[in-house]
């Protein structure tokens, strides 16, 4: 929970070793909680990320009468009630920290018989929900929020919702995850456009519990009525907590680093490619599929990282990565522009103020823009920055300390538990000089 007691201090120096594996991909355990719970049978899971945004995913199906088992190192058994048993929670549903829970929750439960509300820490409560309450609307749904369009959300049931053909105007995986699920308690035909490839979790995860999801190109569709079968999930190392290791060892010197098993799902796979069209060296091996999600270990070995312009098409494919990738272009020689990611500045904060508040309190020259952040590659000083509540600012500005000439303090990283708990053990581990504090 978001708590601006918790510090870490980060020596500078030192460098990236060994082979470790990162928590589960928390996209998936989310997905994996959702459909086991709606599931007829039994559905094991295991590699699910103990971090809190998954669990209070977990907990709000507990909350509506999901019998859960675990999670105990990373295995979950759901006894899943079909797709017509959940009951109504006695309390408001609190989602925490966690944009995706509350978003993806909105579809699932627009088609629900009882009324439900859901609520989110104070990060949650200022983000945008009119991107999935206004389509939601048109296919039937009341669901009324502030008058800013932020949480509480609450959702009148009884709604008989009514298939519908939904452009997006922005490219984000919670917005066509959440029409997908309402889609399934909807009279007919749902179908959602996307603008650019984002992450397709939930498309590949509803074909695995038997769900027929048509994908068109840029569309996909689901036909109202069906049912989901139980069915047993693995649940790769999350690449959003590999991207910070990936960083690291590129900008430390003497670092040869591999993160084991990581998910290289194609639409999440951006951080590779702008890794390497920085002039970073990484090997991926031992490239497998596990449950319809692809695999593979990831070797990163230290390399001199060049500035970029970033290509648009890949800003999707690496959307929660760019704090760390700013930290790259900071220990980069010339000058990265990122343009066409605005997105990013309304996330669990404001990710490109924050980052550049932060990089600027430690010698880098960058310049926020509308949609993007322009960094010229400059010597990092020690300092003392804000994580701001926000899990991937306080794990990219820690590891930007492997490249300062200081230590770093990092303020208000508690939240650092929603996605990448254990993350301060796992990366002294590995080389990062790091310390908690409160
Ligand atoms: O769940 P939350 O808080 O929105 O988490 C973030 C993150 O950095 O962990 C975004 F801040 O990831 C989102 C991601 O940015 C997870 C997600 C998903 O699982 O569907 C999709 C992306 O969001 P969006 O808004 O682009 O659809």
């Amino acid at each position: 929970m978001s708590g601006s007691n918790v510090r870490f201090i980060v020596e500078a120096g030192g460098r990236l070793s060994g082979r470790i594996r990162v928590p589960g991909d928390k996209s998936i355990s989310h997905r994996s909680i959702m459909l086991g719970s709606l599931a007829e049978g039994v559905t094991h899971v295991s590699g699910f990320l103990e971090g809190e945004d998954a669990l209070a995913t977990l907990n709000a199906f507990r909350a509506m009468g999901v019998q859960i088992e675990g999670p105990d190192q990373g295995r979950v058994t759901i006894h899943g009630v079909g797709m017509h048993g959940l009951k109504a929670p006695t309390a408001p549903l609190d989602l925490g920290n966690s944009g995706t829970s509350m978003r993806l929750l909105a579809g699932l439960l627009a088609g629900q018989g009882f009324d439900v509300v859901m609520v989110g820490d104070s990060s949650l409560s200022k983000r945008p929900m009119r991107r999935v309450t206004a389509p939601l609307a048109e296919m039937g749904a009341q669901i009324e929020t502030t008058d800013n369009g932020t949480p509480p959300l609450k959702i009148k049931g009884g709604q008989s919702l009514k298939g519908m053909f939904y452009k997006m105007p922005m490219a984000s995986a919670q917005v066509k995850s959440c029409l997908l699920l309402a889609g399934l308690y909807a009279e007919g035909r749902t179908s959602v456009v996307e603008p650019a490839p984002t992450r397709d979790h939930s498309e590949r995860m509803l074909q695995g519990f038997g769900y027929q999801v048509d994908v068109d190109g840029a569309t996909a569709s689901v036909e109202g009525g069906g049912k989901l079968t139980a069915t047993d999930i693995e649940v790769p190392a999350d690449i959003s907590s590999a991207a910070f290791f990936m960083v690291g060892a590129s900008i430390a010197d003497g670092s040869d680093i591999t993160l084991e098993h990581v998910g290289i799902n194609p639409t999440r796979t951006g951080v590779i490619d702008i890794l390497r069209l920085m002039g970073a060296d990484i090997t991926l091996s031992n490239e497998r599929e596990v449950g319809g999600e692809p695999v593979a270990d990831i070797r990163v070995r230290s390399a001199k990282l060049k500035g970029i312009n970033i290509p648009e098409a890949l800003v999707p494919l690496a959307i929660d990565e760019f704090p760390v990738l700013f930290v790259a272009a900071a220990c980069a020689e010339g000058q990265t522009v990122l343009t066409g990611a605005e997105e990013l500045r309304v996330k669990e904060s404001d990710r490109i103020q924050v980052m550049a508040d932060g990089l600027i309190a430690l010698g880098v020259d960058a310049t926020p823009t509308p949609d993007g952040i322009v960094i010229n590659g400059s010597p990092l000083q020690g300092g003392r920055v804000n994580g701001h509540g926000d899990h991937r600012i306080s794990m990219a500005f820690a590891m930007a300390a492997l490249r300062a000439a200081g230590a770093i303090e990092i303020d208000d990283c508690a939240n650092v538990a929603t996605s990448f708990p254990g993350f301060e053990s796992l990366a002294a581990n590995a080389g990062l000089g790091i310390q908690r504090k409160g």
